[in-house]
């Protein structure tokens, strides 16, 4: 079984990224650990801040969001960090050729029920023609990343990462804690039986999409073939059924308020999960656009979501031409 260092040395990846990588990944371990500790440690339960995104941040929101801006400000490879959890960007070492975004634990309404949580991270190269500590660092299309990845803290605790070619999932060895590669070239199939939406938003959507919606879960489908749902409440987990067994996953715009609304963050949520499913063999939209066309206007921008095995992506478009 080959270690994540091994593979990216094989890929030729250059050395200061996979020192940061392991940076990253390192930190992954420690939270791995404090999120195995449940509620054997006091760390558990919200904390009484609310974050920028008007969510109340759990203890473990606010830990693992700690640890990681803490070893990837002293690691001396990064320039400037963006957080789901910080309100504006966190400046690092000048001159660091990498930025990273992340969102340290997705899917945290998980936490206190024993439920699928996530590290979700996103690596790119530096800009030079802008400030370190400007939120400029990120005006960056997704298709410009370097490297991005998540954590699954599940059953056993996986990695989903690609640099640019291949998606693989690495499984973390709990007695060697080495992440090891299980999985060396996913490839998603272009057809499922599986969608995975929170139903309970059906009259916030579009028409079309309720169209779509609705097309699936009749009878009599236009595609002659009974479809199952999934919603775990974590795009990381949801994510990383669809890129195990196919699917597709949507968090469509919302038409319930006098501007319509998306939920996802694109810098730290949409992109990286795009990256992770196109290089899968996968497509990923908001609505209307490719998601790692788009340049973010500022580092918690929201979007519309539709990603996962590309004809089924490609017939709910269909939908909402
Ligand atoms: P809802 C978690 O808060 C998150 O950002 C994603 O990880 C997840 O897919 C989505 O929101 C869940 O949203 O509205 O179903 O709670």
């Amino acid at each position: 079984m080959i270690s994540i260092e091994e593979k990216l040395k094989e890929q030729h990846t250059k050395e200061d990224l996979c020192l940061l990588i392991n940076v990253i990944l390192d930190t992954t371990k420690v939270i791995d650990y404090k999120v195995n500790q449940g509620a054997l440690s006091n760390i558990l339960g919200a904390t009484s801040e609310v974050n920028i995104q008007g969510e109340t941040q759990k203890k473990l929101d606010v830990i693992c969001n700690q640890l990681l801006k803490d070893s990837l400000k002293s690691c001396g490879l990064v320039r400037t960090i963006a957080s789901e959890e910080e309100d504006f960007v966190v400046e690092g070492h000048s001159g660091a050729p990498y930025i990273v975004a992340f969102d340290p634990l997705d899917g945290s309404s998980n936490i206190d029920i024993n439920g699928q949580i996530g590290t979700i991270f996103t690596i790119y190269q530096a800009r030079n023609d802008v400030a370190s500590n400007s939120e400029e660092q990120f005006s960056q299309a997704g298709h410009a990343q370097v490297c991005a990845g998540y954590v699954l803290y599940s059953a056993s605790t996986m990695l989903a990462i690609t640099t640019t070619g291949p998606t693989s999932f690495y499984t973390l060895d709990k007695n060697s804690q080495a992440y090891v590669l299980t999985t060396d070239s996913i490839e998603l199939p272009t057809q499922t039986n599986e969608f995975s939406v929170n139903m309970a938003n059906s009259a916030c959507w579009s028409q079309g999409f309720n169209n779509y919606i609705n097309d699936l879960v009749s009878s009599d489908n236009r595609r002659g073939r009974r479809f199952n749902m999934r919603w775990n409440g974590a795009m990381v987990a949801d994510i990383h059924r669809v890129l195990s067994r196919g699917g597709i996953f949507c968090y469509p715009t919302h038409f319930d308020t006098p501007q319509p609304s998306a939920k996802l963050r694109l810098l730290y949520e949409a992109n990286p999960m795009a990256f992770l499913i196109e290089n899968a063999g996968g497509k990923a939209y908001t609505e209307s656009t490719r998601i790692l066309d788009l340049k973010p206007d500022y580092i918690h921008q929201r979007v519309a979501v539709i990603m996962g095995s590309a004809s089924e992506v490609d017939f709910c478009l269909g939908y909402l031409d």
